[in-house]
């Protein structure tokens, strides 16, 4: 995320990852603030082991879109909620990638991290069939939570 104030959004990334068991890592890496760190932690991250990349960040909100630019790995986009735009700022800064740099972009703020690290795990599922077990087992206990009849 691009900020330590982005943390209370992006948390809610590692609810579903915690979830299925999807081994994550966080770090505060700013596109304006420590570009040297940002273009680091990019360029490295598929030597490392990584092969999902959440990356949240607010305002003119440059991060998903340079990460990518720096890494083969799919990176997932959150548009965190803005002082001043709520978010509008954020969502068309990362949305809006020209062709030829992919960013999957999710909704602003609590519900796009959620979906995030939801995202994430589903595509790691996609070479892990046990993960996809745990995503379907998931999937129906989210379904039987939601009661048919109106209280
Ligand atoms: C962005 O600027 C961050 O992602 C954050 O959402 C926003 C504000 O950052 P702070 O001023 O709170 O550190 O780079």
């Amino acid at each position: 995320m691009g900020s330590q104030s982005d943390w209370p959004t992006m948390e809610m990334a590692t609810k579903p990852l915690t979830e299925l068991g999807v081994p994550f890592a966080t770090a505060v890496v700013s596109a304006h603030r420590t570009p040297q760190r940002m273009v680091e932690f990019a360029s490295t991250a598929h030597e490392r082991g990584t092969q999902v990349i959440i990356a949240g960040a607010g305002g003119s909100a440059h991060l998903p879109g340079m990460i990518a630019a720096m890494t083969p790995l799919p990176v997932i986009g959150v548009p965190v909620a803005s002082k001043f735009m709520t978010g509008m700022d954020s969502l068309l800064s990362i949305v809006q990638m020209p062709k030829g740099v992919a960013v999957a972009t999710q909704a602003v703020g609590a519900s796009g991290a959620y979906n995030a690290g939801l995202m994430a795990a589903q595509m790691l599922s996609l070479t892990d069939p046990e993960l996809q077990q745990r995503l379907i087992a998931w999937r129906e206990k989210q379904s039987a939570g939601v009661p048919f009849e109106v209280e």
